[in-house]
Formats: structure tokens, sequence, C-alpha cells
């Protein structure tokens, strides 16, 4: 009678499945809790007479370890089949996760553009201090003892020492060029310049600047015009043209603004160039023979010439923007707008 109900039990345990928790629990109900038909045949135990209690006992624990080991067979089946489904639990059809795609900043743009501008013509990049000595800022490049330039309104002097000020532009690192290196010489110096100046819309006291130099025997300002138009055509466009300003820099001799026809009218007249069809785009001229032989370089063989422009102004005239400030603040509501220059 036992005999027959417990080969019933043993072959339900091992029929038993579970695919879930749900039914694992149920299993766990059904063959292992103590109101389960397993811990019936235990409580059986106190029926039975006494000589049959020692093969019953066996019987039952036998089931009662098919039970377990079965229980426990259920279980690794159970976790590995939802471990599985959880490294599945993807949805192709949801939108991607949104990236914030970042921006090259207008100024590190305009300052690529322009480099690789006169890279292609022969011209090396080279780069200096932005702390100065008064030789290279201003003496080598023939500023005279008393130039308004030199003064504390625009130049940014370091406290107690009058020799040593921010450099007010990069044409200092031309100097120590021309001293280490014999011509010919074609560089280009990019970089940060200070000046003692109230902030505006058009005016910082940092800024940035790209000047270019070179030197060889019979460089004429034919070149200097012919590169500078090139530069313009590259930069703004096939159509631009380039005007030539007769103007005065301590370093150059002659010397030029330089002027572009208007970006937004093309030369009509409009509220950017004022009406009159032009913007400056930056400053050039002759080098100094001065300047060639107070750097070392003997300027009856050689000439120069040089030029120098912001790079703000001409990010500014290129993408429209009309404050300086906004190259600074680094709102990413105005960078933003410049994220396809990636
Ligand atoms: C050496 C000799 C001469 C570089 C030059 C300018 C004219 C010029 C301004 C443009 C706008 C500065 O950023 S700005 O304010 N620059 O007008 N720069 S010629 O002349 C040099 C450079 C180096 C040794």
């Amino acid at each position: 009678m036992h005999q027959e109900k417990i080969e019933t039990i043993k072959s339900a345990i091992v029929l038993a499945d579970a695919q879930n928790q749900d039914e694992l629990e149920a299993y766990r109900l059904k063959f292992i809790s103590k109101k389960s038909v397993v811990g019936e045949l235990f409580a059986e135990i106190r029926n039975i007479p006494n000589e049959q209690k020692k093969e019953y006992g066996q019987l039952v624990n036998e089931v009662k370890q098919l039970a377990d080991n079965k229980f426990q067979e259920l279980i690794d089946k159970v976790n590995a089949a939802s471990k599985k489904a959880k490294s599945m639990d993807l949805d192709l059809t949801l939108p991607a996760t949104y990236i914030p795609v970042g921006g090259i900043h207008p100024l590190t743009a305009t300052r690529q553009r322009i480099i690789e501008i006169f890279e292609r013509i022969g011209f090396n990049l080279s780069e200096g201090p932005e702390i100065e000595d008064d030789w290279h800022n201003f003496t080598a490049l023939n500023f005279p003892e008393n130039h308004p330039a030199r003064e504390m309104q625009d130049t940014f002097f370091i406290e107690k020492n009058p020799d040593i000020a921010l450099r007010t532009h990069t044409s200092s690192v031309q100097v120590r060029v021309m001293e280490s290196h014999k011509p010919p010489i074609r560089t280009l110096s990019p970089g940060r310049v200070y000046r003692n100046e109230a902030i505006s819309a058009r005016a910082h006291c940092i800024f940035h600047q790209v000047e270019g130099l070179y030197v060889d025997e019979n460089v004429g300002f034919a070149d200097l015009k012919n590169t500078l138009y090139h530069f313009a055509k590259e930069m703004f466009g096939r159509e631009t043209k380039v005007r030539f300003r007769p103007s005065f820099f301590p370093f150059t001799e002659p010397s030029a603004e330089i002027d572009i026809s208007c970006l937004l009218c093309g030369g009509k007249g409009c509220n950017v160039c004022k009406g009159s069809g032009w913007v400056e785009i930056g400053g050039s001229g002759m080098v100094d023979p001065n300047v060639l032989e107070n750097c070392g370089i003997d300027s009856k063989k050689y000439t120069g010439f040089a030029f120098g422009m912001g790079i703000e102004r001409i990010a500014m005239l290129k993408y429209q923007i009309k404050d300086l400030r906004l190259f600074t603040e680094n709102d990413v509501r105005f960078l933003k707008q410049f994220r396809s220059l990636l």
C-alpha cells in the first residue's frame, strides 16, 4: 500500500518541471515543504508498525533525497533562463540615447582655416612666450622710446618691472624667429595677445592674432599684395575684392591697411560696412630695415613683408558675429550654432 504511494510520488517528482519562479514555488509546496506529499510520508512514520519502521524510513529518505535533488536542478534551470532573458532585454525599436555632440569653437575653426591657407603656400608655424620683454615686444620692432603703445593704458606690465609685459602682438614671436634663423623665412604666428582696454562689443583685453612674415632676397610689395589677395579669396570666397589703404606702423615702411569687399552686400553698402562697401581685415607692410637689422638680418641683402590680423575680427566677419564678448562667455546657446564645424 505504502510502496505503491511512494512509487507514484517518485514518478511525479521525476516528471515535475518548472519554467519560472511561480512554478518553482508550486514544486516546493508540493514536494519539499512540511505539508507536502513528502512531508506527509514522514508524518506517517508514527503509524507504521515498529518492525517495518526501518524499511519505511529508508524508502521515505530516498524520496526526500530525490525531491531535494530535483528542486536544486529546477532552481538552476530557472535561474539560467532568467539570466539569458535579461541579457536579451533589448528593444531595438526604441529611439537611440541622446549623446551630446560638441563642436569646434569658432575661433579655433577660423585659426585652423587661416593656418591651412598659409601652410599650403609655404609658411610654417612659430610660437613664442606670452610674457615678453621690452626688446621683443617693442624695441626690436622700432617702437620709439615714448610711443603711446608702450604706455600703461595699452600694455599690461608686470608689477615693478617695466621691462616685462604681456605681449601686445605676436610680432614678438617673429622677432625671435629672425634672431635665430637665416632667411629665407616664411612664418606664421597665431597666438593670444593682451591689451589693457575696457571690454565692450568691439574690444577685449585678451584677443587672438595671426601674423605673417616673409623675408628673403627680392621680396617686394607685389609679393605682399598677391599673398593677401590669395588669402582673402581662399578665406572669404573667389569673388572677394581686396584693397590696400596707406597707413603707419613703427615696424613696417611703407604700411597699408587691408580691406576686403563687404561679404554681406558685396560692395553695395550696408550696415556691416557702414555704407562704404569695404571692411578692414588687418594691417601689413614692408618690414622696416631697422627691424631687420635689430634682428641680425642684413637689410641691404634682404627685404621682407609682414601682415597681421585679429582672429576674432575674421571670425566675426565670416560668421556674422556681432559681439566680441560671445567668444569668451562660453554660452552653449552661442557655441551650439557651430556644431557643424566639427
Ligand atoms: C615683424 C615685423 C613686422 C606685422 C603687422 C600689422 C601690420 C597690423 C594689426 C591687425 C589687427 C594687429 O590684431 S590687430 O590689432 N596688425 O596692422 N601687423 S604689419 O608686422 C610685423 C611683424 C613682425 C618682425
